[in-house]
C-alpha cells in the first residue's frame, strides 16, 4: 500500500545513512523502503540525494529529542471538571496537535480577568532570543501583562481548571498572560517554543525547561478579525468568548507544525489569556 506522505524528510535521510553505515547495500535499503510502503521512485531519489549530500559533507540536522507533552482526555464530551464545570470539545486535530474547547471560562470569569488586567496593561514585549531578556517588538502590537501563579482566587481557580483539563500540574505552567489587541493590532506568526539555536535560550530553559504546549483563551468575541492562525496547515480559529485553543509541540522544531499567529483585529478589541506549559516546574 502506498504511503500518503512521501516527502524526503530529515528522519528518512538519517535512516538511510544509518543503513549505509551498517553496511547495507543500497538496493537492499530501497527494497526495504518499498516493502514499508515507499514509492520506488521516491525511495531511489531519497537514496541518491542523501548519499550525494553525504559525499559532499552535508550533515542532515538531527531532530531534537521528543518531550512528554500535555494531552487532554478527550473521552465522552462534554468533560466535567471540578465544581461541575462543563467543557466541550469543538475540534481536535492531530498535526499540529490542537484541540478547540468550548466554554472553558464563564462570561463572569472572562470579565473578571479583563478587569484585573486592565490597569496593569503595557505594550507587549517578546523574548529577546540573543539575551533571554525581553524587548518591544513590532511583530506583536498588542498590550499585555502577566499574572503570577495563584495571585488571586480567580486566577487560582482558572489555573486549577486548566491543570485538570490538560492533565498537567499547575506548577509546570507559567503565569497567565493577558493580551489586548486594538483595531489593526496583530501577533505575526511565531513559535511559542524557545529556539535551541539562540544564545539566550539556555538561560530561559533554567526556569522549567522548554515550553511544550499553549492554551490561548478568548476573553471576548471581537467584532472583526483576530483569528488565531496556524500558517503551516491553513487553520484559522475564530475567537469566541470563553473558548480556548490548545496546541502542543513535543520538540522545538517545525515538524510540529505549530507556527501560529494572531491575525489583525479589524473592528473592536480582542482579549486573550495565554497559558504556556513547561516540561518541568516553572519557578
Ligand atoms: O491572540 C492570539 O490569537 C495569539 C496568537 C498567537 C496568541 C499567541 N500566539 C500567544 O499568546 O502566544
Ligand atoms: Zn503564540
Amino acid at each position: 500500500m502506498a504511503r500518503v506522505d512521501q516527502k524526503i524528510t530529515d528522519e528518512l535521510r538519517l535512516w538511510i545513512i544509518a543503513q549505509a553505515e551498517a553496511g547495507c547495500r543500497p538496493e537492499d535499503v530501497i527494497k526495504a523502503m518499498c516493502q514499508s510502503g515507499w514509492d520506488e521512485d521516491v525511495a531511489m531519489a531519497a537514496m541518491e540525494q542523501t548519499l550525494r549530500e553525504r559525499l559532499a559533507g552535508v550533515q542532515p540536522q538531527a531532530l531534537p529529542p521528543p518531550s512528554v507533552v500535555p494531552e487532554p482526555a478527550l473521552g465522552l464530551a462534554p468533560t466535567v471538571l471540578a465544581g461541575g464545570h462543563e467543557v466541550k470539545v469543538l475540534m481536535a486535530m492531530r498535526l499540529p496537535r490542537a484541540v478547540l474547547f468550548g466554554g472553558l471560562l464563564t462570561d463572569a470569569e472572562c470579565d473578571g480577568l479583563m478587569d484585573l488586567a486592565r490597569p496593569r496593561l503595557m505594550r507587549s514585549e517578546t523574548v529577546d532570543n540573543s539575551t533571554g531578556g525581553s524587548e518591544i517588538n513590532a511583530a506583536r502590537t498588542s498590550d499585555g501583562m502577566f499574572f503570577t501563579r495563584g495571585e488571586h482566587p480567580l486566577i487560582e481557580r482558572i489555573e486549577q481548571r486548566i491543570a485538570e483539563l490538560l492533565r498537567w500540574p499547575v506548577d509546570h505552567g507559567e503565569g497567565l498572560q493577558i493580551l489586548r489587541y486594538r483595531p489593526g493590532a496583530e501577533y505575526r506568526p511565531h513559535n511559542d517554543y524557545f529556539d535551541p539555536q539562540h544564545p539566550g535560550t539556555a538561560r530561559i530553559l533554567q526556569r522549567g525547561g522548554q515550553r511544550v504546549a499553549t492554551l490561548v483563551i478568548y476573553l471576548n468575541t471581537p467584532e472583526g478579525g483576530g483569528a488565531t492562525t496556524f500558517t503551516d496547515v491553513g487553520l484559522d480559529v475564530a475567537p469566541r468568548r470563553g473558548n480556548a485553543i490548545f496546541f502542543s509541540y513535543d520538540r522545538p522544531h517545525g515538524s510540529t507544525k505549530t507556527l501560529h499567529g494572531g491575525a489583525p483585529v479589524t473592528a473592536g478589541e480582542k482579549w486573550v489569556a495565554t497559558k504556556w506549559l513547561r516540561q518541568g516546574v516553572f519557578v
